[in-house]
């Protein structure tokens, strides 16, 4: 697991650049180049296609089955495919001669773009500009461009746009065939997910601008394509467009037919208009969502790429869908949904867009009915959610996958059986988006009930430990998976029993506020009373590892006495601890794979005083395998180490983050976007370097910035209301009211 690690320094750092094609790199920067609308994406493989490629489409909600691990996203039509034949040789970058390539992506506008001089082997030289976007303004729309410029003669231009049937998971086909239909230079696609219950359409309309084209449709079964061919002058360009719209029967009925009246009503509008009023959505999200950073080209562009991903995955207008662990922008764990989403993504949403983070909550809320039937199947009181969630809410965690090093093995996963934080995790998650939103309609209607629910849960889950006086949760898996079937995991136990009196408090302020709903959640007043009562009759006895004396946390029972490893032994390896000492050895250790007890303290700050929080910050950093454990653990690490006033190690760690895929730091970017890294970057910034505090209406920070930062500057959405926040080095602690900027 090596990543050859690039770091961009921009020039421009709304611009994700790349000015030699390296094929070494193809799949992780095709990961990079992702573009999307929240709806659905598509990596930035090339139109034309490119040995060992991993083109795909993935849009919310759209899964097939699969042999492991019961769903993953399908795999969906390439939009953007297309294939340019100049005099009749076709266009591709394993032919002739790559004599200039440079290609980018506009992350202010969400427009992908490359650049190709290519000398074709009879030695003709010809100029392509492809560029392509999806709509943030139209969820249904895609567009690409391909501008052919001939440089030493005059030549016959083709160009071909096909729909075609036939993309693949790795392997796995998921698309059966329907119908289609072409005409002159508009064609459909009716398709529908084998051995699932979606339908799919798209419709394309192609034209001609800069050149007197001839039309053809061929009506290729499982691949209707649209042909356009002109004769082009030397040095003048003619540019093709293909715009193309994606239906689903997750909205309609009829998908196809559906697509093509969406094209038609779109009359004569081509690339440039449907771009520009993209753009002009773009321009409303980053008006909100943006953070500056002056100082550090780098790290600026880092920012802006992770704040770009998640905007690309966030759903705008579905509650029945979530944001999976890689995003839409990659295969990586089958698009399923984990604590990711709501721990490390969310938060951004909740503080820049909470219209996005109230739709990733209601996904949860209609999945109750799931996480119940876990609950019950595990005989267990009220719901528990599933380690790994897609469409239904079931638990989706494969029991069973291939060893990383021997495909012929399998290794039991335990994670869905026993990883039992990530339901503590939501209603954390759900409290912070109502501190943030004041949106008590929400609370009462639907958040109440994911809290409450989930608390019994805990209060059946929990073991009552007679010897002791505690409550205790055995065998279980916290957030540092190098240890499985440990008892009383701090994060479980601290978190468990946050929740559990959160959801006590909740009870009683639904009866206060809606009795109605109070008593639809808890079956009768009676109930919600004894609820109330068990759920902190619990909370106040659940076993919690404190030593007073040094401050540590224990990370879980009889964690102090695994052998300690001297990390620096194995600074040479560029791999896993896991990988390195096997997965029975590093579970003999102390190695942890990312920082579960210093997550908490980031979670429940009110837990650790100064002291706590700076020994454990000093024990568990240097047992934490940070470049190749967890991608999730650097952001919060740099978030810790800026509270902690550890300044050096918070930038170290944050850049650790900002690399996770612009430095492809563990070799995996092909599998798609670290997501929770990303949005633990955007907390990194918010709640570490500019330590951002919320309490009730007011907003204040006190700054850490990195020596060589100028300048840090965001925006919050609070209550309601937009609180800019700008800080400079100078400034160490500043203060705002709402609707102030808080300037230094
Ligand atoms: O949720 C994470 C987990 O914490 C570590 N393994 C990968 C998962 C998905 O990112």
């Amino acid at each position: 697991m090596t990543g050859a690690q690039h770091h961009n320094q921009p020039d421009d750092p709304w611009l994700l650049t790349e000015d030699a094609f390296e094929p070494a790199r193809l799949r992780a920067q095709e990961t990079a180049f992702t573009i999307g609308n929240g709806r659905f994406a598509t990596r930035g493989s090339f139109e034309e296609g490119f040995p060992g490629d991993r083109a795909a489409t993935l849009a919310h909600g759209v899964f097939a089955p699969h042999p492991l691990a019961i769903t993953e996203l399908a795999n969906l039509p390439d939009w953007a495919a297309l294939d340019v034949l100049v005099d009749g040789e076709r266009f591709d970058m394993t032919r002739g001669e790559v004599v200039a390539y440079r290609r980018e992506l506009d992350l202010r506008t969400g427009l992908l773009r490359r650049e190709v001089t290519w000398r074709d082997a009879a030695g003709r030289r010809s100029r392509l500009r492809f560029e392509r976007f999806t709509s943030l303004a139209d969820p249904w729309l895609a567009a690409v461009r391909v501008t052919v410029t001939p440089i030493d003669r005059a030549a016959e231009i083709e160009v071909r746009a096909p729909l075609d049937a036939h993309p693949d998971n790795d392997g796995r086909a998921h698309l059966a065939w329907d119908w289609q239909r072409t005409s002159g230079a508009a064609a459909s696609l009716a398709l529908h997910i084998k051995g699932g219950d979606t339908r799919l359409g798209l419709a394309m309309r192609v034209r001609v601008a800069g050149a007197d084209a001839r039309h053809e449709a061929w009506d290729v079964r499982e691949a209707p394509t649209l042909v356009a061919r002109w004769t082009a002058k030397r040095g003048s360009a003619a540019a093709f467009e293909k715009i193309v719209a994606l239906a689903t029967s997750r909205e309609v009925e009829s998908p196809a037919d559906a697509a093509d009246g969406h094209l038609a009503a779109l009359a004569d509008a081509g690339f440039d208009r449907l771009y520009a009023a993209s753009a002009e959505a773009w321009g409303a999200a980053w008006a909100v969502s943006d953070v500056r950073i002056e100082g550090d080209p780098e790290a600026q562009l880092a920012t802006r790429f992770s704040i770009y991903q998640l905007l690309i995955a966030g759903p705008r207008d579905d509650e029945q869908v979530s944001i999976g662990a890689k995003t839409l922008s990659g295969f990586g764990y089958l698009g399923h949904v984990f604590w990711d989403t709501e721990t490390f993504m969310l938060p951004f949403f909740t503080h820049t867009q909470p219209e996005i983070a109230r739709n990733l909550l209601a996904y949860r809320y209609h999945r109750l009915p799931a996480a119940r039937r876990k609950a019950a199947a595990n005989g267990f009181d009220g719901a528990q959610f599933p380690w790994e969630s897609a469409s239904t809410g079931d638990e989706v965690t494969p029991n069973w996958l291939p060893h990383w090093d021997d495909s012929t093995r399998l290794t039991r996963i335990w994670t869905g059986d026993i990883e039992i934080h990530i339901s503590a995790c939501i209603a954390h998650a759900v409290t912070a988006y109502w501190r943030a939103t004041g949106d008590d309609a929400f609370m009462a209607q639907r958040g109440a009930e994911l809290v409450i629910d989930t608390a019994r849960f805990w209060a059946s889950r929990a073991e009552w430990d007679a010897d002791g006086g505690v409550y205790r949760f055995r065998d279980v898996i916290g957030p540092d998976e190098y240890h499985d079937h440990v008892d009383d995991d701090a994060f479980t136990n601290y978190l468990a029993a946050w929740h559990l009196r959160t959801a006590a408090e909740l009870v009683e302020w639904l009866a206060a506020r809606a009795p109605d709903r109070a008593t639809a959640v808890a079956g009768s007043p009676a109930e919600a009373a004894r609820l109330v009562g068990r759920f902190r009759d619990v909370a106040a006895r659940i076993h919690l590892a404190h030593d007073p004396a040094t401050g540590l946390v224990e990370q879980f029972r009889g964690y102090f006495g695994l052998r300690d490893v001297d990390l620096a032994d194995f600074a040479e390896h560029r791999r896993s601890m896991q990988s390195i000492l096997g997965i029975e050895g590093v579970t003999g250790t102390q190695v942890i794979k990312q920082p579960d007890v210093l997550m908490l303290a980031y979670l429940l700050p009110d837990l650790f005083d100064e002291r706590t929080l700076a020994a454990n910050y000093a024990y568990y950093t240097a047992r934490t395998d940070h470049a190749y454990g967890s991608s999730l653990g650097p952001a919060i690490q740099a978030l810790l180490a800026a509270r902690t006033g550890a300044a050096g190690d918070a930038y170290r760690h944050f850049m650790l983050a900002a690399r996770a895929d612009l430095g492809d730091v563990r070799g995996n970017a092909s599998d798609g976007v670290h997501g929770a890294s990303a949005g633990g970057l955007w907390q990194a910034l918010v709640f570490g370097f500019a330590g951002l505090r919320l309490d009730g209406d007011t907003v204040t920070t006190t700054a850490n910035l990195p020596a060589h930062w100028r300048r840090l500057a965001f925006s919050i959405v609070h209550r309601g209301r937009v609180v800019a926040v700008d800080l400079r080095p100078a400034a160490d602690e500043a203060r705002a009211e709402p609707d102030g900027e808080i300037a230094a």
